[in-house]
C-alpha cells in the first residue's frame, strides 16, 4: 500500500511525477478552498512536502497518521518543534543546496543599497535623466569598507567569502560562538553585537529567527550603527524591530537598507515603500531556477527516506528519528 503525501506548495511537474512513483499524492490547488483540501487531506497524510504555511499543534492536530514533514526551506521557524517531538513527527530541510544563492542574493541588495541601483534605475526610467548626476545621487564604495556578519552560519560565511576575497572587505562577525576555521579562512575577527553594530560599514542579518533572535534589531541597536552605515536583511523579518527599522532610515540615521524578508509578508501598504533608501525584494533568496530545482529534490529525497526507509540526509530533529530506530 502506498502512504499518502500532501504537498502543500507549488511543485513542478517533473517533480510530481517522481513523488507519484512512490505515494499517493494530492496537490494543493491555491485556487480552491484552502482550509477544506487541509481538513480532507491532513487526517490522511502520512507525509507533508511544501513551504511557507505556518504549522503548529492547531493544525497538525488533525494529521493523526503524519510521520513526516519534508521543508522545501533551509528555515524551519514555522514549526513548532516540541509538538513535533510530542507527536514523532520527523521534520526535514534543505540546506547546502540554497547556500550559494542565497549568498549571491545578500550581496545584490548589499550593492543595490550601496550604490543605489534600484532607486536609480526606477529614476532614469521615469525620465529624470537630463544631465550628468551630482552628488545627490551618488552612492558609497563596498570595496574595502568592513563587513559585520551576523550570524557566520553557512550562508553568512558564502556572504563574508564574496566580501573578503571580492571585494578586499575586512570581515567582522558575531554569532553564538567562534569559528575558529571561518577566522582563520577569512582572516575574520569576533565582536560582541555592539561591538560589530559600531564598526561595520555593512551589517548582514543572516541569523535563524528563534526566541533569542526575536527583534534582535531594534532601536537601541540601530542607534549604534553608524550613520553611513547599510543594513542587510536576508534571514528572517522578525529578526528586526521593523518600525524602529523604518523610523531610522527616514531619519537617516543609518544611511540604507536591503531587504529581502519582512515582520508580515507579503508585504503590504509599508512606510518601505515611500523610503528610497530602502530596497525591498520579495522573499526570493533561493529563488533562482536551478537552486529551487534543487531544493525540491533534496525535499523529496528526504521524505522518500523517511517514509520508505533509509536515513533522510537533513533531519532537523534527529532525537525523533533515534527513537523510531530503537
Ligand atoms: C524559501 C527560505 O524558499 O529556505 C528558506 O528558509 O527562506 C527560502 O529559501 C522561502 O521560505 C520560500 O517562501
Amino acid at each position: 500500500m502506498k502512504k499518502n503525501v500532501f504537498v502543500f506548495s507549488r511543485l513542478a511537474p517533473e517533480h510530481q511525477a517522481r513523488l507519484r512513483q512512490h505515494f499517493n499524492v494530492t496537490l494543493l490547488d491555491p485556487a480552491g478552498d484552502i482550509a477544506a483540501q487541509y481538513a480532507t487531506a491532513l487526517p490522511e497524510a502520512h507525509g507533508l512536502l511544501g513551504v511557507g504555511r505556518p504549522f503548529g499543534r492547531a493544525q497538525l492536530e488533525p494529521a493523526r497518521r503524519l510521520e513526516a514533514i519534508a521543508s522545501i526551506s533551509v528555515g524551519y521557524d514555522n514549526y513548532d518543534l516540541t509538538y513535533l517531538d510530542e507527536r514523532d513527527i520527523i521534520l526535514t530541510n534543505t540546506p547546502d543546496v540554497l547556500t550559494e544563492t542565497t549568498a549571491d542574493l545578500g550581496f545584490a541588495l548589499l550593492m543595490s543599497a550601496a550604490r543605489r541601483v534600484a532607486e536609480l534605475d526606477a529614476w532614469v526610467k521615469a525620465g529624470h535623466w537630463q544631465a550628468a548626476v551630482g552628488p545627490a545621487l551618488f552612492g558609497c564604495d563596498v570595496h574595502g569598507k568592513t563587513l559585520g556578519i551576523l550570524g557566520l552560519g553557512k550562508i553568512g560565511a558564502a556572504i563574508a567569502r564574496r566580501g573578503r576575497f571580492g571585494f578586499g572587505m575586512p570581515v567582522i562577525y558575531h554569532g553564538n560562538g567562534r569559528k575558529p576555521e571561518l577566522e582563520a579562512e577569512l582572516g575574520a575577527g569576533y565582536r560582541s553585537l555592539d561591538e560589530l553594530l559600531g564598526e561595520a560599514d555593512f551589517v548582514c542579518v543572516v541569523v535563524p529567527l528563534s526566541e533569542r533572535t526575536h527583534h534582535l534589531i531594534g532601536r537601541r541597536e540601530l542607534a549604534l550603527m553608524k550613520p553611513s552605515a547599510i543594513l542587510i536583511n536576508i534571514a528572517r523579518g522578525p529578526v528586526l524591530d521593523e518600525p524602529a527599522l523604518i523610523e531610522a532610515l527616514r531619519e537617516r540615521r543609518i544611511q540604507a537598507a536591503g531587504l529581502d524578508v519582512y515582520e508580515k509578508e507579503p508585504l503590504k501598504d509599508s512606510p518601505l515603500f515611500a523610503l528610497p533608501n530602502a530596497v525591498t525584494l520579495p522573499h526570493i533568496g533561493s529563488a533562482t531556477h536551478e537552486t529551487r530545482r534543487a531544493m525540491a529534490e533534496r525535499a523529496i529525497d528526504n521524505l522518500e527516506r523517511a517514509l520508505l526507509g533509509g536515513t533522510p540526509r537533513d533531519i532537523v530533529n534527529p532525537q525523533v528519528w533515534a527513537r523510531r530506530q530503537a
